[in-house]
């Protein structure tokens, strides 16, 4: 059986979505969409044959569609993740799941009360193969125990609508769920540290901020967060344990030797660079919706990730070392 998807915004993510979906993605396709962007939506419905619908409320709600992708702005997650819950609909909501940990809390309340799981966030780099041999390395005990991380998240420009706060809520947050996830625990606390400013940023933009985190167990991690790099998408990690480290690998890329020269090529975007975890994000949703339902990064690791950025954009604000704390989780998701 095909499952019929809804997709809610169209803008860069939404149509790659829609692309994988329609050429790579198997046992799915595409037959709703909504933007607001009317203009766009009709030039991605038209390439995909697909239907439009005015709004997001409309596509959720369809007969026609089984579940949905949200991709739209982050400020419009947490209401169409909530209709989906209400319309008992299987739904992707693209990071983060809302844009405080108290929309996110709601949305744990609302799934829980439904009694049946329904979202996945997504948290696609947990698909990444770099981040998986990481993971199976640490779990391994090869390396002893972690004891530091050493991480950069590097962004070539970022868009017009970025702010401060974006780069912990909209970019660091990978971070902060990847990291956890490899980890396997959760956070005591956090504090942020500015660099030097860098002044061909947008006006008013801080850039770049290093995110200073304490796991419970105690294993230190410091991430740059940096969203003018100018050179291009550069995703590093590294982690330091008691008998050895290990580094996630760049992208392979052709090292070409030319006129005295060598150089490899430097991606400029997430497209690219995660491009093989988001097909293996999509096609295991799509397959384990068919079997027993999602069982990628949930409702509560979306929570989780809001209350760990929340907690990192106060103790910037307040040049602090903050407590992150946690509401108890409910048995739902244990
Ligand atoms: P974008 O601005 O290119 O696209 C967002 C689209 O949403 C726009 O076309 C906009 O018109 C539309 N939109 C806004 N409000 C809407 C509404 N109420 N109903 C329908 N459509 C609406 O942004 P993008 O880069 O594609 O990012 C979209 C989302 O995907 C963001 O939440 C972002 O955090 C997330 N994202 C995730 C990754 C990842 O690596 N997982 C990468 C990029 C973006
Ligand atoms: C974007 O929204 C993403 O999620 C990308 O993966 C991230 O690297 C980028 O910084 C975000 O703006």
């Amino acid at each position: 059986m095909e499952l019929r998807i809804g997709v809610i915004g169209t803008g860069a993510i939404g149509e790659d979505h829609i692309r994988r979906l329609t050429d790579t993605i198997t046992g799915a396709r595409v037959v709703a969409l909504s933007d607001i962007n009317k203009e766009n939506a009709l030039r991605v419905s038209k390439k995909y044959n697909v239907t439009f619908y005015e709004t997001g409320y409309e596509v959720i709600w369809s007969p026609d569609v089984d579940a949905v992708v949200i991709a739209s702005w982050d400020p419009t997650h947490a209401e169409f993740v909530l209709e989906c819950i209400k319309a008992k609909k299987y739904v992707l909501c693209e990071k983060p799941l809302g844009i405080s940990a108290e929309e996110c809390m709601t949305i744990v309340k609302a799934e829980a009360a439904g009694g049946k799981k329904l979202v996945q966030v997504g948290f696609m780099r947990r698909y990444d193969k770099g981040y998986r041999k990481l993971k199976e390395i640490i779990e391994s005990g090869e390396i002893g125990e972690p004891l530091m991380v050493h991480c950069c998240h590097r962004n070539r420009i970022p868009g017009p609508q970025h702010t401060t706060d974006m780069t912990i809520k909209n970019s660091g947050i990978h971070e902060i769920d990847i990291l956890r996830w490899l980890l396997g625990e959760d956070y005591e606390s956090g504090q942020v540290l500015m660099a030097k400013q860098n002044q061909n940023a947008l006006d008013g933009l801080k850039d770049p901020q290093i995110m200073l985190l304490k796991t419970k167990s105690g294993v230190r991690i410091d991430v740059e967060v940096n969203m003018n790099s100018h050179y291009g998408y550069d995703i590093q990690c590294e982690i330091v344990g008691e008998k050895g480290v290990i580094r996630l690998p760049d992208p392979t890329s052709i090292l070409k030797k030319k006129s005295g020269m060598g150089s490899h090529e430097i991606l400029s975007d997430w497209s690219q660079r995660f491009v093989e975890a988001y097909d293996v994000e999509f096609q295991q949703w799509i397959n384990s919706i068919k079997e027993s339902g999602p069982v990628g990064p949930n409702s509560w690791d979306g929570y989780v990730a809001a209350v760990t950025a929340d907690t990192l954009i106060k103790a910037r604000k307040l040049e602090t070392i903050e407590p992150i704390i946690l509401e108890p989780q409910p048995a739902f998701y244990c």
